[in-house]
């Protein structure tokens, strides 16, 4: 593995504009407080914290005419930034472990894979299917938008950071955990042929072989492997401080199952936690949450 130096670098994005909501700013600071650059030198990291890109507050919910986009120049200028620090960490051989803040933060970490690699596949633990453009968005919120932008459908400014290739083949992906798609992301899904392991198939086949089943998928023809992990797709009982919280969810038993399989299996080459929000949260529970499945990623064992 690429990695095997066991050298790895942090960074902060506390990105909320993605989500129009404040709080999930504060992720990358709720996650380091509950230890994580710790327990990674536990495991025998050698970790870099690179720190937080900046952020500017934006005055314009929306600041494109006749688009529901909300916020999207800042959140360009951002994911342009984090496409540089992701690149470059990976091109020093490092593991980039990115922090949020919201999910919109995976356009520029994908745009800076793909710098690196020319087929990333990417595992999407989520409750959301998060494909949705402007036209088929409720929301304009371009957290919802993140995997179709990486896969090149979407606003221009989005899909060309980085370059105006697509980031990541839609044969290259797989979803976990779905259960709250919107029709126009339903029908994106299916249109594009990504594989979607909803809650459903989480609850027939089991959330080991579900994860198994993910790991060909996304490693096969792919030269790199990314889990992107939105708290949201861990159930709201154990993960409750996120923006977009959907019950009925994979328990925090099960997700760390799904990392442990991931771990044994070798493939993660770059991995993002996002979408926690310490001010929604009970005792910083959902940051402790993305420590313990960090570690579990990362190799951690109980014996
Ligand atoms: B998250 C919704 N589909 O587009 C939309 O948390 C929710 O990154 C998006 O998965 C949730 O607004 C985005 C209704
Ligand atoms: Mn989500
Ligand atoms: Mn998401
Ligand atoms: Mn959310």
């Amino acid at each position: 593995k690429e990695w095997e130096n066991k050298e790895l670098s942090l960074i902060g994005v506390p990105m909320d504009l993605g989500a129009d909501r404040r709080g999930v700013d504060m992720g990358p600071s709720s996650i380091r407080c509950a230890g994580v650059e710790q327990r990674l030198e536990q495991l025998g990291f050698v970790v870099a914290d690179e720190g937080d890109l900046v952020v500017r507050r934006a005055k314009h919910h929306s600041d494109v005419p006749e688009s529901n986009l909300k916020y999207l120049y800042e959140i360009v200028r951002v994911n342009e930034e984090l496409c540089e620090a992701v690149a470059g960490i990976a091109e020093k051989g490092r593991f980039p472990l990115v922090l949020g803040g919201d999910h919109s933060i995976a356009i520029g970490t994908l745009a800076g894979l793909r710098r690196k690699k020319s087929n990333v596949g990417v595992i999407w633990y989520d409750s959301h299917g998060d494909v949705n453009t402007a036209e088929t968005s409720p929301s304009g919120n371009i957290h919802g938008m993140a995997l179709a932008v990486a896969m090149g459908y979407g606003h221009p400014l989005l899909t060309g950071i980085g370059g105006d290739r697509p980031k990541v083949k839609p044969e290259h992906v797989a979803i976990i955990g779905a259960r709250s798609l919107d029709p126009g992301e339903r029908i994106f899904l299916k249109r594009l042929g990504v594989t979607v392991f909803t809650m459903h198939e989480v609850d027939r086949l089991g959330i080991s072989a579900v994860t198994e089943r993910a790991i060909d998928i996304v490693s096969k023809g792919t030269d790199g492997v990314h889990l992107s992990l939105d708290l949201d797709g861990v159930d709201p009982k154990d993960a409750p401080g996120v923006g977009t919280p959907v019950p009925a969810g994979i328990t925090l038993r099960e997700s760390l199952l799904a990392m442990e399989l991931l771990a044994d299996a070798g493939i993660v080459t770059s991995a993002e936690f996002v979408e926690v929000n310490p001010t929604l949260d009970i005792q910083n529970q959902t940051a402790k949450a993305a420590v313990e499945l960090i570690a579990s990623l990362m190799g951690e064992k109980i014996m």
